[in-house]
């Protein structure tokens, strides 16, 4: 039995059906928390709605535990292209990333809230 809407894609991935989320690319991005690749790092091989959704890590209480939203500042981006958005669900600013190695993301630093890759 399928326990969600989405099955897993070893599955569907010889299907000509192709949704936006989760649609397959050969793009892999690497978000770094700090600039010049430091701090924690998260690596997206497909689209993600929300980063807020994404753990950093985890705090002692009574701290939140950390998510990627609003928390990027470098970035490598390898084989395709990223859209950075400022909102979560492809919302609000957005800004094209082509493949290359982003030691510091300038305007987008702790900003982005959801990636779309292609
Ligand atoms: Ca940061
Ligand atoms: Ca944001």
């Amino acid at each position: 039995m399928v326990a969600g809407p989405h099955p897993p894609s070893r599955f569907t991935s010889a299907s000509p059906c192709r949704e936006m989320e989760g649609t397959m690319t050969a793009t892999t991005v690497i978000l770094f928390e700090d600039i010049n690749f430091g701090g924690h790092r998260i690596t997206f091989t497909r689209s993600d709605p929300d980063l807020g959704n994404d753990k950093l890590a985890d705090r002692p209480w009574p701290f939140r535990d950390e998510y990627w939203d609003n928390k990027a500042s470098s970035m490598i981006v390898v084989g395709g292209n990223v859209t950075y958005y400022a909102e979560p669900n492809y919302q609000g600013a957005l800004h094209t990333f082509g493949p290359g190695f982003y030691s510091n993301l300038g305007p987008w630093n702790d900003l982005v809230s959801s990636i779309r890759l292609s």
